[in-house]
């Protein structure tokens, strides 16, 4: 775990050295949610509720983020300056963002064993929604089931295009043009998170999890997630980050009863 929070840490510095571009001096201090944002925090997202529950019990808990805070300059987008007059504040990196208490949005958290074998959950009927907006895709993370209809909108009506990057599903690249407002895909396979970009604005990602179930979760800048309608019983659970990899927990539900589970993702020690 620590070799993957070194590696993941080193990631974020170097995704912001590679990344971030311009001259300007890196952020000091506090980083992204502070530097004000057009597009705001990001919402926090609870697997779909409808009649596929199996129980009355819950798992909650809040993500928070420890050591040394990186600094990471705010997404540069003076390569398309149809996206930059969009901005008239710095737009935070949305690599690492923290609450009040350094609480991390953005952090997928779903069941990863402990379900019934043999359970199927059918797919709601409601799509799943990305936007591209700002030169943003939002949400910035995501879930979503199998089957399940993904909607793309392009509120920006500028040139886009959606190159999604999965390992197990099929991968697929549609431009999105001025003119087009929207599209729609959907995912056939579970899928640990996986990366979608766009090609013309490189600073724009956006990453999706497929799930067989409704179990999951993605935190909102306050770092809180809650997966309801369990049944009682002994589940691992794993919570995701972009640069900062995952970490899972046992933990057992009784009947009735909401469990606490916090993650924190923390930064090594100075060797
Ligand atoms: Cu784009």
């Amino acid at each position: 775990m620590k070799r993957s929070l070194v590696l993941g840490l080193g990631l974020l510095v170097l995704g912001c050295a590679a990344g971030c571009g311009g001259s300007e001096p890196a952020d000091t201090g506090r980083p992204t949610q502070e530097a004000g944002t057009d597009a705001g925090a990001p919402p926090a997202q609870e697997g779909p509720r409808t009649a596929q529950d199996l129980g009355d019990s819950s798992i909650t808990g809040t993500v928070t983020f420890d050591g040394k805070v990186p600094s990471l300059r705010p997404l540069t987008m003076d390569a398309d300056p149809a996206c930059a007059k969009m901005h008239s504040n710095p737009v935070p990196s949305e690599a690492l963002v923290l609450g009040g208490g350094n609480t991390m949005g953005n952090i997928m958290v779903w069941v990863s064993k402990g379900l019934p074998e043999g359970k199927a959950f059918p797919a709601p009927k409601d799509p799943v929604v990305l936007d591209q907006k700002g030169c943003q895709y939002v949400p910035h993370v995501m879930g979503i089931m199998v089957g399940q209809a993904y909607r793309i909108l392009n509120s920006d009506g500028i040139l886009h295009n959606v190159h999604a990057l999965p390992k197990i599903n099929p991968g697929f690249n549609r431009p999105m043009p001025a003119t087009l407002k929207e599209a729609t895909a959907k995912f056939d396979k579970p899928e640990a998170v996986f990366q979608i970009k766009c090609d013309v604005h490189p600073w724009m990602s956006a990453y999706v999890g497929v799930f067989t179930h409704p179990f999951f979760s993605v935190t909102g800048t306050d770092g809180t997630f809650t997966i309801a309608g369990l049944e009682p019983g002994t589940y691992e659970i794993t919570a995701w980050h972009e640069r900062l990899g995952t970490q899972t927990a046992s933990v057992a539900v009784g009947a009735d009863e909401t469990k606490a589970q916090n993650f924190t993702f923390t930064t090594p020690a100075a060797e």
